[in-house]
């Protein structure tokens, strides 16, 4: 029972469950107290629903008070959390129900029929219950005949609490299974590192479909047992407007170069503030200096994966490095590896790689995957590419894997061109991530067409929307005749970004 994460989070709610734990803008809030009895309501419902401890639950919401109570509703019920993205679309949905499974599925109302539709197409049995962003559904009407009562189910440390699907290098998406005992572990660790303290209020801007929004954010807040002002997605003004009553900040560094951008960004703004983090992506040493210059705050950047959660952060107490993701974690070994998996000494660019209680339990489905990530010795190989500095900080300097990283969210340039591979008058195609004033990296699309091909770049673009969630699909295409290739008959990628420079900054 201990070991489940739910009542590791219970342990420490505040004895006087009044207290508020989510205050949406504008609307309700949601108390401790109310947390424990709707958590309980909805457990109710998916064991009503056939799920049984070890099974999948497919989340596809909005982001809601109520979601976060499902999210808690899986753990104590020994479900398995499956959160997905809401901008994924029929095609990439499939892929995860029919490889993960779910028991149940609850998704936003206006796409349950396209939901129950794909469940058939994936072959499984499924329930299929809705949850609207103003926590309204089926799932809620049902939980209103449900007692709060509720035991939670006994799970073992390293019983799967969550699986998180990425698309990977090869095209084909990979659930990092994530056990209770591993959210656990990191959650605490950055609750003590981030000096959480009992007069604490975060402001929640993040989507809570993935590491950054959900575990890292949620999980620190639950920890301390205090509140989040909790706002359905990032506005730049709006969270302006809100730091006069928050302390804690979490974000992309799109968040961070769109506070920038406002006047309103003043030291007055942020005068109740104690602590701004970024993550997710590479913060630019220019928007640390803004930043600092407009509040006088020096932005704490971290780093981390979907595959362990967080594995450096920068000091709470000591010089925060711009361009650094900081020192490990106090319970992350870290080590930087050559091509011959061997250590390298300090100073050296290599992979990152890490071990530790927060590392995930492989991929679902997966071994040999699984297998081929980690080292002999346990070590989790990142992809990620990096140097430690003669203080000890960690700077990510390049990434082994073919992955661009826009606005915080991943996108795997494969995918991408399997899709566009697949439209009729595409011979090839390669996507290559470019520079971005506002996401930081976005995509560029290089299309391979025979002359008569019919296409035109607005029409891949056309034909890409509605088949890939809106943020993989790339800003700009080119059709060409040729892709350039080095003598092992590899697509030069450089190349492509440098020959589409300035064609890509004029387009912007
Ligand atoms: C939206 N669009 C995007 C993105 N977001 N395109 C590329 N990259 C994106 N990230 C599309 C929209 O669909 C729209 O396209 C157009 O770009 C402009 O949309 P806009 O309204 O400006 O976007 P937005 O709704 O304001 O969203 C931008 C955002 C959002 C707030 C930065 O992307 C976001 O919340 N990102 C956070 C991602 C995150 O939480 N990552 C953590 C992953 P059109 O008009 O054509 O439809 S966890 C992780 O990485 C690890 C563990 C870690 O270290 O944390
Ligand atoms: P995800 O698969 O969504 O968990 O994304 C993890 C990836 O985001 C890492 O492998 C890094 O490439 C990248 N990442 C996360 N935090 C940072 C950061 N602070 N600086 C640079 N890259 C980061």
């Amino acid at each position: 029972m201990l070991d489940n994460l739910f009542e590791l989070f219970r342990s420490r709610f505040p004895a006087d469950r009044s207290r508020p734990f989510i205050e949406v803008p504008g609307g309700d809030v949601l108390t401790y107290g109310e947390l424990e009895a709707a958590s309980g309501r909805f457990a109710n419902v998916l064991i009503e629903a056939g799920v049984a401890p070890g099974d999948r639950v497919a989340v596809q919401v909005d982001k809601s008070a109520e979601a976060v109570v499902l999210y808690l509703a899986c753990m104590r019920a020994g479900a398995i959390l499956l959160p997905l993205n809401t901008a994924y679309q029929s095609d990439e949905l499939e892929y995860f129900l029919s490889d993960a499974a779910p028991t149940a599925v609850v998704c936003q109302p206006h796409r349950m029929a396209e939901l129950e539709a794909l469940v058939v197409k994936a072959g499984i049995t499924a329930g299929v219950l809705t949850l609207g962003a103003a926590g309204d559904g089926s799932l809620t009407g049902r939980a209103r005949g449900q007692s709060p009562d509720f035991v939670t189910t006994a799970r073992g440390g390293d019983d799967i609490a969550a699986i998180l699907y990425s698309s990977g290098t090869t095209g084909r998406p990979k659930g990092a299974m994530m056990s209770h005992a591993n959210l656990a572990s990191n959650a605490m660790t950055l609750h003590k590192l981030w000096g959480f303290a009992p007069d604490d209020v975060l402001l929640h801007c993040l989507p809570i479909f993935h590491t950054h929004g959900l575990f890292v954010a949620i999980n620190c807040v639950l920890l301390n047992g205090t509140a989040m002002i909790f706002c359905p997605k990032f506005d730049a003004e709006q969270a302006i407007g809100l730091l006069a009553r928050t302390t804690v900040f979490m974000g992309v560094p799109t968040f961070y170069t769109r506070l920038v951008a406002s006047p309103n960004l003043t030291p007055e703004a942020c005068r109740h503030m104690r602590l701004f983090i970024s993550g997710s992506a590479p913060l630019l040493e220019e928007t640390f200096a803004a930043f600092s210059a407009r509040t006088g705050h020096a932005i704490l950047e971290r780093y981390g994966m979907t595959e362990g959660g967080m594995f450096t952060s920068n000091p709470l107490d000591g010089e925060r490095r711009a361009g650094t993701v900081g020192f490990p974690l106090p319970d992350v070994d870290l080590r930087i590896t050559g091509e011959d998996g061997q250590a390298l000494p300090q100073g050296e660019v290599g992979i990152i790689e890490v071990r530790g209680p927060n590392i995930f339990k492989g991929y679902w489905n997966m071994p040999e995957k699984t297998k081929a990530e980690f080292t002999e010795d346990g070590f989790f190989k990142s992809g990620d590419v990096g140097v430690i500095d003669e203080r000890g900080y960690v700077s990510i300097v390049g990434r082994a894997k073919d992955l661009i990283i826009s606005g915080g969210y991943n996108v795997y340039p494969k995918e991408v061109e399997d899709a566009i591979d697949r439209m009729d008058g595409v011979i090839e195609s390669a996507v290559v991530g470019m520079p971005h004033p506002d996401f930081g990296e976005a995509g560029l699309a290089i299309v391979v067409t025979p002359h008569d091909g019919g296409l035109t770049p607005d029409g891949v673009i056309a034909s890409l929307r509605g088949r890939l969630a809106n943020y993989k699909v790339p800003k700009q295409v080119v059709l060409v005749s040729d892709l350039p290739r080095n003598a092992m008959g590899k697509v030069q990628k450089n190349l492509l970004r440098e020959s589409y420079a300035a064609m890509w900054k004029a387009n912007l």
